[in-house]
């Protein structure tokens, strides 16, 4: 048996499972998603992903067709369904169908999916080597304009600055926001070590609160060091002693190059590893 997908409280068999041409969430981009990792069964964080999805899905103006307990619910239903306790979980909820207009009250019946996979995991030489990044032209979303805190199903704005990055031979980019400071990455945040304390960009310079973003800055605290958030500029990234990206994919990525300035000795450095060695403790043990 193959892959099975949740849509709207049935299981499909992955080839079978469709929505309409005519939902808003194809024709206009209208709706929210999450991506969830389960490990060893469990589903990492999954409270403050739920709320970060209902969150996502009140700023668009869009009524959830479940409560967080169903939500919740469908997500293990559907991990159990398909035997994964090792996943990559991806929670889509589209605005639904509606007619070949804007108006998104015509759509009646937002379209909950739940698609629950193997994880594609980076390969192990980014932990090892560390990544390169480039700062690329392509601005942030102005947060008055689509707020990046909103884990919008309207991507294009992440998925132009990825092409510029891979016309330039790399896999990640440092998008800036209007103003100029460092906002994040296209799929992670960023994170700086200067003088033994940690510093990301706050959340009004134009990011999405990323929620492993949220559990560095809780295992910083553990490990007795000062985590800051901070408007950052490229001087900040070019002279840190080590950097790193985060995000439920990537977990924590050492990064060593930025805009062809080497980061620190350009190694992963031993704030990054320790971090990491402490995210991945808290993903094998219970206490996620
Ligand atoms: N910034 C952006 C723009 C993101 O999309 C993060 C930061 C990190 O947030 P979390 O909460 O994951 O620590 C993200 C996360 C995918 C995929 O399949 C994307 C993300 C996460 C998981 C899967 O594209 N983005």
């Amino acid at each position: 048996m193959g892959l099975k997908v949740y849509v709207n409280g049935e299981l499909h068999e992955k080839q079978d499972a469709r929505i309409s041409v005519y939902d808003h969430g194809l024709l206009y981009g209208d709706g929210v998603f999450e991506g969830i990792r389960a490990y060893n069964g469990r589903i990492f964080r999954c409270k403050e992903h739920i709320d970060r999805l209902f969150a996502s899905a009140r700023a668009i103006a869009l009524t959830m067709p479940m409560s967080k307990q169903e939500v919740t619910e469908a997500i293990r239903y559907t991990l159990d369904a398909n035997g994964l306790s090792d996943a990559y979980i991806r929670l889509v909820v589209t605005r639904g169908v509606g007619t070949l207009g804007l108006d998104p009250y015509k759509c009646r019946d937002p379209q909950v999916i739940i698609i629950t996979d193997s994880i594609a995991l980076y390969p192990p030489q980014y932990y090892e080597n560390g990544l390169e990044l480039v700062t690329v032209s392509t601005v942030r979303n102005h947060p008055n304009a689509i707020n990046p805190r909103i884990k919008s199903l309207n991507y294009l704005n992440n998925i132009l600055a990825k092409i510029e990055c891979i016309q330039a031979g790399l896999t990640e980019a440092i998008m800036l926001n209007k103003e100029g400071y460092v906002a994040e990455c296209t799929g992670d945040n960023i994170f700086v070590v200067k003088d033994g304390r940690l510093m990301t960009p706050p959340v009004h310079a134009g990011i999405l609160e990323g929620i492993t973003r949220q559990v560095v800055m809780e295992l910083a605290g553990q490990a007795g060091m000062e985590a800051l958030e901070r408007d950052m500029t490229r001087f900040d990234l070019y002279v840190a002693d080590e950097c790193f990206l985060t995000g439920t994919a990537a977990e924590i990525i050492p990064v060593v190059r930025i805009d062809s300035r080497q980061v620190g000795d350009g190694r992963p450095g031993p704030v990054t590893l320790k971090l990491l060695e402490m995210f991945r403790s808290q993903t094998t043990n219970s206490a996620g």
